[in-house]
């Protein structure tokens, strides 16, 4: 409302605005957190690189709390979750069923969505902070059961943290897991939440409207976190980095002109919000400086760094020509043993499942003096109709 009391024009719309993806088009308020254009997300508040060293637990609180807890509360919430993780009995005999040249992505949505068959409760609170808790060793046993390791699996110890707990459980031959954990840890705050209008934050809370349950919801949140251009262009980018194969910057230009030339994208470059690089590609080089400086991917995505927003940057459709989140998780977690880069977009969605969760919570309990937000329903315009603007 305006201080006379008229409401507040938000936007004109334009018949350019349709078929753009819903590109700036308001749609909503989001209370866990916002993206600016050049200072990226801010969790509650927070910008994003005050945040990246806090325990993961602290941010899940947080994000479900909208404030930071107390170091006695912090205790107390680890040792709620904790108490929360434990997996349906049926999970695992589902998980073996799944063929394993499946996506890993495919068997991350479709575990989700069997937590949920036979582990809800049906309160949406509850079952989002459930299936974060759950979330460690569901995915320990993707990765155990797809590589023929599930026997001598240990058990769970989800009193030791959710990071730790899986890496403890995924027990990867050869990794140094102080790394590892160091590298999930950054890896799970960072990703955890990124506005309301991300196309898997917008699905998840689109499903949920319909009063789908929160594990129906994220299982399609994970689905359109799948697609390259969103969550698996951390899995495109490494890919590409590893096709670079070189930190030379005259030969990383000429394979990012020929790119262009076969119409492919410049993975980890570019955004639909941001105008600047991302400030969890910053975090994510920083680490890398300290960990791994001198691993042959870190110096081919320093390179890009470098030299990719010049070339974009000739493109003017091209709004952003800058590092997005992707292009360095992938580097950092090959670095650290996790070397089959189909498994990469599984932990974005393990972090997106605390951000999505507490976006649908808000949205089913909270908006609308908590009577929760209608049934998600858009207007399309037909073609032919477009004369007279019907539905
Ligand atoms: N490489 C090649 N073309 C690009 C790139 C890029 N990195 N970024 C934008 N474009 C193109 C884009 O495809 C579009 O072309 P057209 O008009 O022919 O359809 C044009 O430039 C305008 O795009 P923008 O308005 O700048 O960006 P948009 O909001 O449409 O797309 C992305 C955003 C992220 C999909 C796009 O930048 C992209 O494809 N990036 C590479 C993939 C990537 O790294 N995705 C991860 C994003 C982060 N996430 O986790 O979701
Ligand atoms: C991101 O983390 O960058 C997103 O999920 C993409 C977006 O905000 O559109």
């Amino acid at each position: 409302m305006t201080e006379d009391g008229s409401k507040e024009v938000i936007l004109e719309m334009t018949a350019d605005h349709l078929n753009s993806g819903l590109r700036g088009v308001p749609v909503g308020t989001c209370r866990t957190s916002f993206v600016t254009p050049t200072g990226g997300v801010h969790y509650c508040g927070y910008p994003i690189a005050e945040l990246a060293d806090y325990d993961p637990e602290d941010i899940v609180f947080l994000l479900h709390h909208k404030r930071l807890p107390s170091p006695s509360e912090s205790s107390e919430f680890r040792n709620d979750l904790a108490r929360r993780a434990i997996l349906p009995r049926g999970i695992r005999n589902t998980l073996r069923s799944l063929p394993k040249d499946g996506h890993p992505m495919d068997w991350l949505a479709i575990g989700i969505q069997a937590l949920g068959m036979s582990g809800r409760c049906d309160e949406w609170r509850e079952d989002a902070l459930n299936l974060v808790a759950r979330m460690p060793e569901l995915m320990a046993l993707i990765f155990r059961i797809r590589d023929d390791r599930e026997e001598g699996m240990p058990n769970s110890r989800p009193e030791l943290g959710l990071v730790e707990n899986f890496v403890h459980l995924v027990d990867i031959t050869g990794a140094d897991k102080r790394a590892m954990t160091r590298v999930l840890r950054v890896f799970l705050v960072l990703h955890m939440d990124h506005g309301g209008g991300n196309l898997s934050t917008f699905t998840g809370k689109a499903i949920a409207s319909g009063h789908a349950d929160v594990y129906a919801s994220m299982s399609g949140a994970m689905n359109a976190l799948y697609g390259p251009l969103h969550g698996r262009a951390n899995q495109s980018c490494l890919e590409f980095v590893q096709r670079i194969g070189t930190s030379d910057a005259d030969a990383v230009e000429k394979f990012v002109r020929a790119e262009l030339v076969a119409k492919r994208p410049i993975f980890g470059f570019g955004h639909a919000v941001l105008r600047a690089e991302d400030p969890r590609a910053a975090i994510q080089f920083d680490l890398g400086e300290e960990i791994c400086p001198d691993d042959a991917n870190f110096r081919t995505i320093r390179t890009l760094r470098e030299v990719v927003p010049k070339i974009l940057g000739e493109i003017p459709k091209i709004r952003n020509p800058n590092a997005n989140v992707d292009i360095a998780s992938g580097t950092l977690l090959h670095h650290v043993g996790f070397t089959d880069t189909a498994y990469y977009t599984t932990f974005f969605g393990w972090a997106r499942t605390v951000g999505i969760g507490a976006q649908i919570v808000d949205e089913r309990t909270v908006m609308r003096d908590g009577k929760g937000v209608p049934l998600y329903r858009p207007k399309y315009i037909a073609e032919q109709q477009q004369e007279q603007h019907v539905d």
